[in-house]
């Protein structure tokens, strides 16, 4: 694998999950596949989990790991071609992703969506930047459009806290007081459609994501009928796509509760951190045992190890 910017670059997600699973069980077998070699993780937003799981999950395979929070410490980068740079922006990417990659064999990117311009985010300039001109391997470490570190982790967590039948798995939007990217809601749908499940997407109506994501997925109004009978419930927030970036309701009533739990066929909880408890869930449900927050969060190390692991080999 050369880069991994989407679920979509895993040649099977099923054989992957497996991999992942191996990984976690004796997570040092492949510690000294990446001697020598370095992962520079730039970050542009804040970060806890992917910040900690990646440079883990490099340190358990032998990689050096060079860490820098662009956003606040890099140059402000210009990404488009052609620019007059005579504004605030002091360097453009050409150079500082050719520099970058001189110091480094992979590098990992997290730059969330701006919310505001719908088109530059959709083209995933920084990511697709990044591809263009440092000629090295690109992680995503979260993007404008998608978090497939995250849904890797999800789908290894599913597959442990897996039921006997085809399981019914519900995505649900739920209130927040910020405006909040499509990312990890697009990563997870776009997992969602490489499984065999019974996959529904609930949101209140304008919370539509990218019909190019979701394509024919099964979209479903009424919060109380997709949570029927469901073996898991992956809550997130995210703002609108259509009214681009904006928050449009705040309904307390889409608050995942126990009430709202004992709809279901005594689900899983999931999240992927960090959440506002008792606005989008009430800590009765974070808090017991059908929440698995914790794991998905501890699978982000196996997940991003076995990507580590698959874009070395196709560099040795
Ligand atoms: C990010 C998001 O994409 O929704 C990262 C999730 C992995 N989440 C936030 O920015 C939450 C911020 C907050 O204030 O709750």
């Amino acid at each position: 694998m050369q880069h991994y910017t989407n679920i979509n670059d895993l040649d099977s997600l099923q054989k992957t999950v497996a991999e992942a699973i191996d990984l976690k069980n004796n997570e040092l077998q492949f510690k000294t596949l990446g001697e020598g070699k370095t992962i520079c993780l730039l970050f542009f937003n804040n970060s806890l989990r992917t910040r900690l799981s990646t440079q883990k999950a490099a340190q358990n395979l032998g990689l050096n790991t060079i860490v820098m929070n662009f956003g606040s410490e890099g140059w402000q980068l210009e990404f488009e071609d052609g620019a007059i740079m005579d504004g605030d922006k002091s360097e453009h990417i050409k150079e500082a992703a050719k520099v970058i990659a001189q110091y480094c064999d992979i590098v990992a990117i997290r730059a969330f969506a701006s919310l505001t311009d719908k088109e530059k985010d959709k083209a995933e300039i920084v990511i697709n930047s990044f591809k263009k001109y440092a000629g090295i391997p690109v992680v995503n470490m979260e993007s404008a459009t998608g978090h497939p570190l995250q849904a890797l982790a999800d789908a290894i967590t599913m597959e442990e806290n897996k039921v006997a039948h085809r399981p019914k798995v519900v995505l649900s939007w739920a209130p927040h007081p910020k405006a909040l990217p499509q990312a990890v809601a697009n990563s997870f749908v776009e997992m969602m459609q490489l499984q065999d499940a019974d996959f529904v997407i609930t949101h209140p109506e304008g919370y539509e994501l990218d019909t190019d994501i979701t394509k024919n997925s099964t979209i479903e109004y009424n919060q109380d009928k997709a949570f029927e009978n469901a073996d898991f419930v992956y809550v997130k927030n995210w703002s609108s796509f259509k009214d681009y970036g904006k928050v449009v309701n705040k309904d307390k009533n889409w608050t995942v509760t126990a009430d709202k739990m004992n709809l279901t066929n005594n689900a899983k909880f999931m999240h992927c951190l960090p959440v506002r408890r008792n606005v989008i869930v009430a800590d009765e449900v974070i808090d017991s045992e059908n929440s698995v927050v914790i794991e998905q969060a501890n699978n982000r190390t196996y997940s991003a190890q076995i990507v580590l692991k698959k874009i070395l080999e196709s560099l040795n």
